[in-house]
């Protein structure tokens, strides 16, 4: 399965998760071009007014944010020729000055996909490549597939589980692809399922010690049309919100919901929907995290920016009791990360790091279904490509991102048989069910 493609990686992934594949074959939709395109730098945003001026842009035809405008931070945007004037006339006007980092993302969109297509197209390696999960399941006793719920275009959003030996261990949930660009995200999920399932002793310890629940992709829908219609998509693809399609998942979940770093305009990138869980993708994915509650360590994959980020990221100063715990264990995983190939990692909060930003996953799953140990990797890397890497960083990133894991889960499994070892109502055992329990005061979003 683990080739060094991403129409490899990534279409097996794809077909994992999809229960039909849904062109009828003499039909495919032309994808959008992004031929002249370029990425704009701007210097760090010094006033909080020259964000929100270039924030007027968001959801503007032709302009992406890859990184949106926020004070003291410089901002990523993506521009069509037809726009580059006019951007480069406002950014001037608000004195700010700007690199043009990529040219024409043309030239890295071939890149991304620049080895071993052997002349087929990528419907025809999706429906060779079908169902890497459910073989997987169907070759290895250990692991299952379920369809754990239908995306708003009914595809089949996967769950598998590894789990090696009968009974229930503490479990540790992984899923990616929330972001549809974010194509990293789904792959890195997708190799360690493999790396999991090798038989090697890393991965025998590891089976021995948890169960693995990974859902791959979370937004099919989305993902599907990064390759068939539009490279830059985020979101997913419901259409019940007027002329704009899409609500951001990661705005979307039931915890905090609505509130800073969202919006509510459906066109922009960041809609956090018109209710919690309004797609079906988040809301199966929390009925699924819910329905096993021996589940200890919670990961979701992003990309890029290459942080180890640490809850909660819905506003500034709002760390939990037990966030010094959480950063230990992250520091743990982030140093074998960086000892693979010396990606270096920042760890921290999503307000310290990168911006507030409620209603994500990460915080749901801490805050809301009580999972101690929850992060979010934005994975590699920090801007030199973006969404657009380079095919032979699959393998790389896929392999220095397991050993972060397993040295976690290792070092978490320590963790857990230290507390089990405490006397039955010692001290420790109340101040963790404290820390365990979800935070008080914010709305419960029925499942
Ligand atoms: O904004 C996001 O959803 C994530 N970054 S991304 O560039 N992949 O879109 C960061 C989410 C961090 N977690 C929370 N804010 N809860
Ligand atoms: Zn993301």
């Amino acid at each position: 399965m683990m080739g060094m493609t991403w129409i490899f990686v990534v279409v097996g992934v794809l077909a994992s998760t999809t229960s039909a594949v849904p062109y009828p074959g003499d039909f495919l939709p032309t994808p959008k071009s992004y031929s002249g395109y370029s990425l704009l730098r701007t210097e760090p945003l010094l006033r909080e007014d020259l964000a929100r001026s270039l924030l007027i842009l968001d959801g503007m035809r032709g302009i992406h944010f890859w990184k949106y405008p926020l004070v003291n931070r410089s901002s990523d945007i993506l521009t069509s020729p037809a726009q580059l004037e006019h951007i480069q006339a406002l950014l001037a006007t608000l004195g700010v000055s700007h690199d043009v980092i990529i040219d024409d993302v043309k030239d890295l969109l071939a890149k991304e996909n620049d080895v071993g297509v052997n002349g087929y197209s990528a419907l025809e390696e999706e429906l060779e490549r079908a169902n890497y999960a459910k073989t997987l399941a169907s070759q290895d006793s250990r692991v299952t597939y379920e369809n754990i719920g239908s995306s708003s275009e009914g595809k089949e959003i996967g769950l598998v589980k590894i789990s090696s030996g009968g009974g229930n261990k503490p479990a540790i949930w992984i899923d990616g692809g929330m972001h549809a660009r974010e194509w990293i995200s789904p792959a890195t999920a997708t190799y360690i399922m493999s790396k999991l399932t090798n038989k090697e002793p890393a991965s025998e310890s590891l089976l021995s010690s948890f169960d693995f629940y990974i859902v791959p992709i979370i937004n099919v829908d989305g993902y599907e049309w990064t390759h068939t219609g539009d490279r830059m998509w985020r979101k997913t693809r419901s259409r019940n919100n007027g002329r704009c399609i899409g609500v951001d998942p990661n705005r979307n979940w039931g915890f905090h919901w609505a509130e800073q770093g969202s919006s509510t305009d459906p066109c922009s990138d960041i809609y956090h929907g018109p209710r919690a869980f309004s797609e079906p993708e988040t809301l199966s994915v929390a009925r699924a995290i819910k329905a096993r509650p021996n589940i200890k360590l919670y990961l979701t994959f992003h990309s890029y920016s290459q942080l180890w980020l640490v809850p909660y990221g819905y506003a500034r100063n709002t760390r939990p009791v037990d966030y010094n715990e959480l950063v230990r264990l992250a520091q743990v995983g982030k140093n074998a990360l960086s000892a693979t190939y010396g990606t270096s990692y920042r760890l921290g909060t999503a307000p310290d790091l990168l911006y507030p930003a409620a209603g994500g996953s990460d915080d749901w799953a801490k805050g809301s279904a009580g999972i101690k140990y929850a992060y979010c990797l934005e994975l590699r890397d920090t801007g030199r490509y973006g969404f657009l890497l380079p095919s032979n960083q699959i393998v790389p990133t896929g392999e220095e991102t397991f050993n972060g894991l397993a040295a976690m889960a290792k070092e978490l499994h320590r963790t857990l048989k230290k507390q089990q070892t405490r006397p039955v109502g010692g001290p420790y055992v109340n101040a963790d069910k404290e820390l365990n329990s979800p935070s008080g005061g914010e709305a419960e979003y029925k499942l």
